[in-house]
């Protein structure tokens, strides 16, 4: 599918989710929801997604997770695992890419599999799609039920696709002041 595909159905999903982007997970939204983080630092989307988790026990936290930043912290599956945060829902974007920088192929591209390391990782609930209607049904799933979940979603490499003007500052701001109390 492509990832403009995915991003769609997750902006016609999410309410008052945390949404937290990885990498080009960021590229095409149409408009940036209240409770939005876009991670830049490699690997530690699933970790901040986690704290947020954690720190929001009512609230479904949504990770749009890069493959080469994933293998970058493979780690934060074991602690995942470990925590079981009933509301967290991690979905790797696997292109095979580092696309941002300029899409160069991750390393041992279509000899590795996501979905059995997070299961070699101790997680239970793994999902794997690769078109986007069986995405949208496993997405609405996902909000209804207990995770934590870990979904693996093939998307096509593509480009073209504008950042957003808003700077990180400025969206980590929004969240903060989104989440806060009262
Ligand atoms: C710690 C760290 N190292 C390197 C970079 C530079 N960098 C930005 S995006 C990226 C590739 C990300 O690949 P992936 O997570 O698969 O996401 P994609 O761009 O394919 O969506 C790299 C190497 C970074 N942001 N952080």
């Amino acid at each position: 599918m492509e990832r403009s595909q995915l991003l769609q159905v997750v902006q016609d999903l999410v309410t008052d989710e945390v949404v937290v982007p990885v990498m080009s997970a960021i590229k095409g939204w149409a408009r940036i929801p209240e409770h939005f983080f876009w991670c830049t630092a490699m690997g530690y989307g699933s970790s901040v997604a986690l704290g947020l988790a954690l720190a929001q026990p009512e609230r479904k936290v949504i990770v749009l997770d890069g493959d080469g930043s994933l293998l970058m912290n493979l780690g934060s599956l074991v602690t995942i695992a470990g925590l079981q945060p009933r509301n967290l829902i991690h979905i790797v974007l696997e292109n095979g890419l580092y696309e941002l920088p300029g899409s160069i192929p991750v390393p041992g591209r279509g000899a590795f599999s996501l979905p059995e390391m997070a299961r070699a990782a101790g997680l239970e609930k793994i999902r794997e799609y690769d078109e986007v209607g069986a995405f949208e049904r496993g997405l609405l799933s996902m909000l209804k039920e207990e995770g934590p979940f870990f979904a693996v979603a093939q998307v096509a490499p593509s480009a073209g696709e504008g950042l957003p003007k808003m700077t990180l500052v400025d969206m980590s701001r929004k969240l903060e002041r989104a989440l806060s109390p009262g």
